[in-house]
């Protein structure tokens, strides 16, 4: 072969390889030929509703995390279990349990149903709502690129092995957003989702009643009248399971940088949280949030939902377009 074929090849190799990338990529705007409507829907949904019911806005930030952690970003968390399958999906894994918002993400899908059947993926769906529920209660916006697909596998095992537990250290939490393409900056800015939203109890007792493993102890790295505070007013009992404790108190739906204030003022609520303070790393990004502007906060952490909204998405002719979000076709 010539040198000038050669050339030819390698050139021709090379457009195949961009052209079949590009295809394979989600892009903004993928509906506005299939369905020029459904982001306009999306948005006037959450519009229409979020105001009413402001707390909303913090699980539908986080069904967006528990799903593109898991099997990435396809919608996986909303399938339901089937008694014929006989299987637990990740609804069923502990951290699922407390989710919230299914029915949130099916008004929208039926809508959507209505207007072009078959074309608007759940997976979608999922990172629209988070992106507009956290604008309309004033947080940042930020670009959410579609083409996503559905999933047709939804497995507990791996829900338990991909979402981070709130006791989980340091190096636990690095290893896992390492996994997904996401660094350390990552970590500290979406862990600042924390800034809305709250927690039952377990999720954080035993820093207050168990710390040692022994029945007893509390967790050194908390502040002590906050650990009082919470023991006295909010988790009375270590097998409290029911109250509901503010995230980030007196600022709990609200986007601001306070989450981070507190986490230097060893008042993180889990200890995922605390974590972040104890790399060197870590605590110098948490001080710049700090100090900086909270424009700066809105987006570096735009930034970073865009990147964890790219987690293994599937495209192209990979999984489906579910007609029901909680069931596979
Ligand atoms: C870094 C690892 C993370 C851990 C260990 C973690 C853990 C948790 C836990 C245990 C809860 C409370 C569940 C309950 O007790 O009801 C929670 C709530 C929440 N998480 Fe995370 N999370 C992490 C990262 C994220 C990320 C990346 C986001 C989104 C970008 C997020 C958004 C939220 C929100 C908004 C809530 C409040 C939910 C509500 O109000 O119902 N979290 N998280
Ligand atoms: C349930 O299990 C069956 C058989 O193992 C599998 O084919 C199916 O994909 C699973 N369903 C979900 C939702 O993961
Ligand atoms: C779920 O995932 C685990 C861990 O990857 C695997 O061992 C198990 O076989 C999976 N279950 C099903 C039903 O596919
Ligand atoms: C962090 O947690 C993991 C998982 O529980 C454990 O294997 C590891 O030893 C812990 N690392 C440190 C530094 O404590
Ligand atoms: C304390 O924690 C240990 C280890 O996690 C656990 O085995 C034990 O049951 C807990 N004790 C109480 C009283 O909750
Ligand atoms: C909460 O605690 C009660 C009593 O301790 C128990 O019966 C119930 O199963 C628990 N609920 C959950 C979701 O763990
Ligand atoms: C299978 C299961 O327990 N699913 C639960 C997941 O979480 C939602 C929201 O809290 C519950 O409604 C489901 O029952």
């Amino acid at each position: 072969m010539g040198y000038s074929n050669m050339m030819i090849m390698v050139f021709l190799a090379i457009a195949i390889a961009i052209v079949g990338f590009a295809e394979a990529q989600l892009k903004l705007g993928y509906y506005s030929e299939s369905c020029p409507k459904a982001e306009a829907i999306v948005e006037s949904f959450v519009h229409q509703h979020i105001p009413h019911a402001q707390s909303l806005a913090a699980p539908l930030l986080r069904m967006q995390f528990h799903d593109c952690f898991v099997r990435g970003c396809d919608a996986s968390v909303l399938l339901d279990r089937t008694e014929a399958g006989n299987n637990d999906t990740e609804k069923t894994a502990n951290p699922n349990l407390t989710l919230r918002g299914f029915g949130f993400i099916d008004g929208v899908k039926s809508l959507l149903e209505e207007e072009c059947p078959g074309v608007v993926s759940c997976a979608d769906i999922i990172a629209l709502v988070a992106r507009d529920s956290v604008w309309t209660i004033g947080g940042p916006w930020w670009p959410v690129t579609t083409g996503r697909r559905d999933g047709r596998i939804s497995n507990e095992t791996e829900a338990l092995q991909n979402i981070p537990p709130p006791f989980s250290n340091f190096s636990s939490l690095q290893t896992i957003f390492v996994s997904k393409g996401l660094d350390l900056k990552d970590l500290v800015l979406l862990s600042g989702a924390h800034t809305i939203g709250v927690a039952h109890c377990p999720s954080f007792s035993e820093r207050l009643y168990n710390f040692t493993g022994r029945g007893y102890g509390q967790d050194p790295s908390l502040d002590s009248e906050y650990a009082t505070n919470l023991m006295t007013r909010k988790c009375t009992t270590p097998t409290d399971n029911t109250t509901i404790v503010e995230m980030d108190p007196g600022s709990h739906r609200t986007f601001d940088l306070s989450y981070y204030k507190l986490l230097l003022k060893r008042r993180g609520l889990f200890e995922s949280d605390a974590a972040l303070t104890k790399s060197s790393t870590t605590l110098s990004y948490i001080k710049e949030l700090v100090n900086g502007p909270l424009e700066t906060f809105f987006a570096e952490f735009s930034k970073s939902m865009v990147k964890m909204g790219d987690v293994e998405v599937l495209t192209g002719s990979a999984g489906e377009i579910r007609k029901q979000c909680a069931f596979v076709n």
